[in-house]
């Protein structure tokens, strides 16, 4: 993401495309998932954390009711339509994203008067797993919430965020990415109860414990609204209905799954009820310090994604079984699957799991994989206006802190190390 001193690159590219300067800019970062995958809409437990990559929107006010939306990352293709012609199908793309978060807001009773000019950057690679649509959702949220001074708590605006997903653009995501973007606190996983909202912040701190969380990016792609996601949810709401219970929430342990006569329900239930066992036993080893204990969890939702769920991909099983082979405490595939982004956690320091699974690739013919560092970073924050450098405060009186971030309206302000890498 870009560094604090001068405008960003979202500031600069709001000038050239709709002149003078942005009001208000926000940054929403994608997310990881340390474990808990296919649980939320499932209104069980997921346990993800935000990293130091994210989607910047630069945001200024128009006075033709008209909602305008350009991106760095996709040069040639702007919306630009009246507020009152949202409506699902009337953009797609990319830019249904941000669109929809704004029919989202009107849809709840939400005045965006006058409209808006959103310029968005980001530095997540598209398609990867690590959740730039929730986050472009999530950024674009807050600029709107921001310039017009709704002051929509962070929830609020997650479901907000979803249901523009949900509903806009037609993808049956769960609340686990919005939430992780918005909601995440730097060094802490964020514990969420999908059904009830509660949320709890548990300390995730890899380097204490001589540790790193490597993500690889597998090359291999995937588009959630291809139907296999929206296959899996169904299939998990066909065996809740079956076993008498609202969600797979409900279901505690997987002795009683037998009791559903098709086996392809049976594994995916399976999976949830066990995966959400997982969650807890996860958040009590962190709780006690005890992170290297994760990496066996991890590992065993890998196995559980991959038979049960039938969700991974042949780049994720190779990137998983040359990591742990190559000394790693644990990894798994992240996200809805079938593309996208593996999880390692590995010893500090050492190449060995990295440069394994560089050679696994390369002896398959496979284009190498990208790694990044998983950071657990803070969640989405207003940055500092470039005028406000040194000063401490902006025209709002909401001061600046030392990485260019400012606290924002909600009081969740930003932290030490959310905002200011990549
Ligand atoms: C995707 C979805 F957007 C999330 O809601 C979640 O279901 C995830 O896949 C699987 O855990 O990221």
């Amino acid at each position: 993401m870009s560094g604090t001193a001068g405008p960003v690159p979202a500031e600069r590219c709001f000038g050239d495309w709709f002149g003078g300067r942005p009001a208000q800019v926000w940054l929403a970062p994608g997310r990881a998932n340390l474990i808990g995958e296919h649980t939320d809409y499932n209104q069980g437990w997921v346990l993800p954390f935000a990293l130091d990559l994210g989607v910047t929107v630069a945001v200024g006010r128009r006075g033709d009711g008209r909602l305008a939306v350009r991106s760095r990352q996709a040069p040639g293709a702007p919306a630009d339509l009246p507020l009152t012609a949202l409506a699902p199908g009337a953009v797609t793309g990319w830019a249904a994203y941000p669109a929809g978060v704004a029919w989202a807001l009107r849809e709840a009773g939400h005045r965006l008067a006058g409209g808006a000019s959103l310029a968005v950057d980001s530095d997540l690679p598209q398609g990867a797993g690590l959740s730039s649509s929730a986050a472009l959702e999530c950024a674009a949220a807050l600029a709107l919430d921001g310039l017009h001074g709704l002051g929509l708590p962070r929830q609020e605006l997650a479901t907000l965020a979803q249901r523009a997903e949900n509903d806009f653009v037609g993808v049956p995501s769960g609340i686990m990415d919005q939430s992780a973007s918005l909601l995440s606190r730097a060094g802490h996983a964020l514990l969420l109860d999908c059904r009830t909202g509660v949320t709890a912040d548990i300390p995730l701190d890899p380097a204490a414990a001589g540790l790193a969380l490597l993500i690889i990016d597998t090359g291999a792609r995937h588009a959630l609204g291809d139907g296999r996601y929206a296959q899996r949810r169904r299939e998990c709401e066909q065996a809740a209905a079956r076993l008498g219970v609202a969600s797979l929430r409900d279901v505690i342990s997987p002795d009683g799954l037998g009791r559903l006569a098709d086996p392809v329900l049976r594994r995916r239930a399976r999976h949830v009820v066990t995966e959400n066992a997982r969650v807890q036993q996860a958040v009590a080893l962190l709780t006690g310090g005890d992170l290297a204990g994760v990496g066996a969890l991890l590992y065993a939702s890998h196995a559980s994604l991959a038979g049960d769920f039938e969700v991974s991909w042949p780049e994720a099983d190779v990137a998983v079984d040359a990591a742990m082979a190559a000394g790693a405490l644990g990894a798994r595939m992240m996200g809805g699957g079938f593309g996208g982004s593996v999880l390692a956690l590995v010893p500090a320091g050492q190449p060995a799991v990295g440069a394994a699974i560089r050679a696994a690739f390369a002896r398959r013919g496979w284009p190498a994989p990208v790694f990044f560092p998983a950071v657990p970073s803070a969640g989405a924050s207003r940055l500092r206006r470039p005028d406000a450098a040194g000063a401490g405060t902006d025209a709002d009186g909401a001061g600046a802190d030392a990485d260019g971030t400012e606290a924002d309206a909600d009081g969740a302000g930003a932290d030490g190390n959310g905002a200011g890498g990549g």
